[in-house]
């Protein structure tokens, strides 16, 4: 498929006025009439108004009421352009299109006998045929008409001005959406739907109408989202001065739903996995997500909506915007909830979030910077834009935007969003339009910083430290290089502005004053700019030799390479102050110790766990001062996936053989160590959705899985009490995951158990498939997993067509169980080469998304890659692929 290129931005020759929407909505047939009214853009150059439609009949066409002049009119490869004289002129377009035949999820389709759309990015043109582009800024008007007994309910953006019956069964309603936006923001649902329904007030003292629509028996799942709602929106006022501008704002759940969720204006769509919780269904990690996932789409009001994207290279502009405006949120909420507890357990589980969403930026990201599909956060060129709602638009966005924060100061990163909402209010924008507000508002050049947005790969920062005592002067000097590896299409990088928050810790533990040249104001955590390939910076009047403590709060998304010995990395496990800083050394010391066994394993060498490393672990494992949550993040060891990726040679089966052993060791070794805090963190009282509670039932948990892997008889007890007796799922599946992660041959009985008891409940049975998709083989006579995988996909509780169930049994085996995906025999990868064909006749965005799965596969063994490499070509080779996969496949093989 050609590229598009960024460079290639032509403003509109036209611009839309108005669209009058008319929907006849039919299963099988449904009829869409639509009104432009075009105007002349003088800004731009004379150019034909070029409409885009894909997979819709037009019926008919008139400009101005006639059928236009056949020369004026050209059906092209992905539309119509049509030749239009004078100032303005109005189109009427009817089309029909068959919404039982969309399997796509993109545009309009049905779910479970409901109507829903899907836009963002390009699905509009699905519809109708439209100038279907972010720059493309409309006020809509929108009139749906349906059966009234199937679809009761109808929604779409705005505010209801007018609804009714029709003949015939039918019924109608009229939306009309005050504000002008992009096509790619337009929704309508048509369904049988019940709402929860909160008013209040906006800090101006406005009333407002929310709901929250779900299928009729959900309601008693829908009250955290709308908590969340009211929180964020409580939040945005407080934090930005950002309040809701329509008088309703209504979330849907959908359980057919390509991703998380739409920012659609004033009618936010959700996948039903981002709204619907009670405590004996959903996991405090499920209580979390909804709480963040709503925030986010509702932050998009303002981050998307009102400002949105000129074109769709700018999406990190919204995207990284508004996952560091969520991140912030979740933060806050936590931090606020965690405050009962003292400022000590606020400051926790604030550093437990940031711990959560570094882990992902690892994982996730830092794999796609150093693999084929590495892109800037702002592209230069795509394929297929929704191959690039990616980690680095979205992840690394929100760092870039989380470092400029960093840079300027809350005050001073609040003063640019003011201007950039007050010069840009009702616009579509680039990134230079945003970097370029919070420099004026903070008198600060940002060019170098700009240079974030154009380079892709994961850059390295290097530290080294020199402490001269002799000369008595007592200065260590820090020595920072920065080097950014070549990254497909991209041979070349500058140096970037890196803020590294530096401290050093004396030789008793505690934190020194730190005295930088001239600057005396002796804090004990000091930001410093990196602008250069490599800079030194001195720290006087430091009476012993310090270790530093770099990148604090993870200040940049860089790879620190510290030269630290194991005994340093233990000194800063038991007393770097920075919480980030101390989970991070506890996982450097684990990932050293992985590795080491992971080579031993390759060598046929026997594995031994080094005392050093139990000892270390166990000391924080039991030091009590520290909250159970951090505990828990400290103590589990780091993702495979991201394990893999810091191997030179990626190979999976010693590397589970590792992982394994390691989990065996500290299982058995400190089993009573685990027992204890077993006991000790029990949470009476009924389910409440509370970090702290949360952290007591993550660190249980987290010791059941050590005891079960270690195989603990009084560990595997405690699972088994605790699966038989749960009242919430967050207790419930994480005994039932400790089980079957375990050789106990109850595990079966167990996972029938549960089945038995949630085989009607689509998303919890999706963690039942997930944890059989992702489970290591600790008992060595069980078979591959993907023989239980391919089982699964039989059961009456799985469907190849609804994305959950694809990305929790085949996504999780892909994705989250590499040691049995890349079994020797490569069955693995012949398995994905048939699921992704056959996702791709039905759905390319859930096929592409599984396709990336194998993305990396250049890093991996020869033996991998040869067969690796048969299976893509395999791919590559069929006849209709979608441009999706299509590009996937292509840079994979480049
Ligand atoms: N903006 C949507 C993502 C749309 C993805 C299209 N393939 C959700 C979000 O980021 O909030
Ligand atoms: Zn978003």
């Amino acid at each position: 498929a050609p590229s598009i290129l960024r460079s290639a931005y032509v403003p509109l020759a036209w611009r839309i006025d108005h669209l009058d929407l008319h929907f006849n909505l039919d299963p099988v047939a449904t009829i869409v009439k639509s009104r432009l009214r075009c105007v002349r853009n003088a800004l731009a150059p004379a150019a034909p108004l070029r409409l885009f439609g894909e997979d819709i009949e037009l019926l008919d066409l008139t400009v101005n009421g006639a059928q236009p002049a056949p020369d004026a009119m050209t059906r092209t490869a992905d539309g119509i352009e049509i030749a239009l004289a004078g100032e303005s002129a109005e189109i009427e377009i009817a089309t029909r299109i068959d919404p039982s035949a969309n399997t796509t999820l993109s545009g309009l389709y049905l779910s479970r006998g409901g109507f829903f759309t899907q836009c963002e990015a390009e699905g509009f043109r699905r519809i109708t045929f439209f100038p279907d582009r972010p720059d493309a800024m409309t006020r809509f008007t929108v009139t749906l008409e349906a059966d009234a007994a199937t679809c009761p309910v109808l929604l779409s953006n705005g505010n209801l001005i007018e609804q009714g019956p029709l003949d015939g069964g039918r019924h109608y309603a009229r939306w009309e959406d005050p504000f002008p936006k992009p096509s790619y923001l337009f929704a309508l649902v048509a369904a049988n739907l019940v709402s929860l329904e909160r008013r209040v007030n906006t800090a101006s003292g406005r009333e407002v109408l929310l709901q929250v629509w779900v299928e009729d028996g959900n309601l008693d799942r829908s009250g955290h989202a709308m908590d969340s709602l009211i929180h964020s929106m409580r939040w945005d006022e407080e934090t930005f001065g950002l309040e809701l501008d329509l008088d309703r704002f209504m979330i849907v759940a959908v359980s057919d739903f390509n991703m998380g969720a739409m920012e659609n204006k004033g009618l936010n769509i959700f996948n039903s996995k981002y709204v619907l919780a009670k405590p004996d269904t959903a996991t405090d990690v499920d209580y979390e997500n909804i709480e963040s996932v709503v925030a986010h789409e509702y932050f998009h009001n303002w981050t998307g909506n009102r400002v949105t994207c000129r074109d769709w290279f700018q999406l990190t502009l919204k995207e990284g915007l508004t996952v560091f405006r969520d991140q912030q949120f979740s933060a806050d909420m936590l931090g606020r909830m965690a405050e009962a507890g003292g400022e000590a357990a606020a400051a926790s589980a604030r550093a437990v979030k940031r711990i959560d969403d570094v882990r992902v930026l690892r994982t996730a990201q830092f794999a796609e910077d150093a693999g084929p599909m590495a892109h800037p956060i702002r592209p230069d060129s795509y394929q297929e834009i929704n191959n690039f709602y990616t980690a680095t638009v979205y992840e690394k966005g929100a760092e870039v935007i989380r470092m400029l924060h960093t840079l300027l100061g809350a005050e001073g990163f609040r003063n640019g969003m003011d201007l950039y909402f007050s010069y840009h209010d009702g616009q579509a924008v680039t990134c230079d339009d945003f970097v370029d507000c919070m420099a004026e508002a903070n008198g600060r050049d940002l060019d170098q910083f700009m240079r974030w947005y154009g380079q892709a790969g994961t850059p390295r920062v290097t530290a080294q430290g020199r402490y001269d005592a002799e000369s008595r002067s007592y200065t260590l000097t820090l020595t920072l290089t920065q080097h950014t590896p070549p990254t497909p299409g991209q041979p070349e990088k500058l140096p970037l502005v890196i803020p590294v928050a530096v401290g050093l810790i004396g030789p008793d533990g505690t934190d020194l004053p730190l005295r930088l040249q001239a600057d005396n104001h002796g804090a004990t955590t000091k930001l410093v700019e990196l602008t250069e390939a490599e800079q030194s910076f001195q720290f006087t009047d430091l009476d012993f030799e310090p270790v530093p403590s770099l990148l604090r709060g993870f200040s940049a998304p860089v790879i620190l390479e510290l030269d630290e010995d194991d005994a340093r990395l233990a000194f800063r496990m038991a007393h770097d102050s920075d919480a980030f800083n101390r989970w991070d050394a506890a996982q450097r010391y684990a990932e050293r110790v992985v590795l080491a066994l992971a080579a031993d394993a390759a060598a046929g060498r026997p594995l031994a766990v080094p005392d050093a490393f139990v000892s270390a672990f166990r000391a924080l494992l039991t030091n009590d001062a520290l909250d159970p949550a951090f505990r828990a993040q400290a103590a589990a060891l780091p993702a495979e996936a991201y394990l893999l990726e810091r191997m030179a040679v990626a190979d999976p089966a010693p590397l589970r053989a590792a992982l394994m052993a390691l989990m065996r060791e500290l299982g058995g070794a400190l089993s009573d160590e685990w027992l204890t805090l077993y006991r000790k963190h029990e949470v009476s009282g009924p389910y409440r959705y509370h970090p702290a509670d949360a952290g007591r039932r993550a660190l249980r948990n987290l010791a059941l899985k050590y005891l079960a892997a270690a195989g603990v008889g009084e560990g595997l007890e405690r699972a088994h009490a605790q699966f038989e007796r749960f009242d919430n799922m967050t207790e419930g599946f994480g005994a039932l995951a400790a089980l079957v992660n375990s050789a106990s041959p109850a595990r079966e009985a167990a996972l029938d158990a549960f089945h038995r008891r949630y085989r009607d409940d689509a998303l919890v049975l999706d963690k039942w498939f997930a944890l059989q998709a992702g489970a290591w083989r600790w008992d060595a006579e069980a078979a591959p997993v993907l023989e239980r995988v391919r089982m699964l996909m039989d059961d009456p509780g799985f469907s190849i067509e609804n994305p959950n169930k694809v990305y929790a049994l085949l996504g999780s085996f892909f994705r989250a169980n590499p040691a049995e995906f890349h079994l020797p025999d490569g069955s693995g990868y012949v398995f994905w080469a048939d699921q992704v064909r056959a996702l791709d006749r039905r759905n390319p965005q859930v096929a592409s998304r599984v396709a990336r799965a194998l993305e990396s596969w250049r890093r991996f063994t020869p033996e991998i890659r040869d067969r690796v490499g048969v299976q893509l070509e395999r791919v590559r080779s069929v006849t209709g692929l979608s441009p999706d996969v299509a590009e996937i496949i292509d840079k994979a093989l480049q």
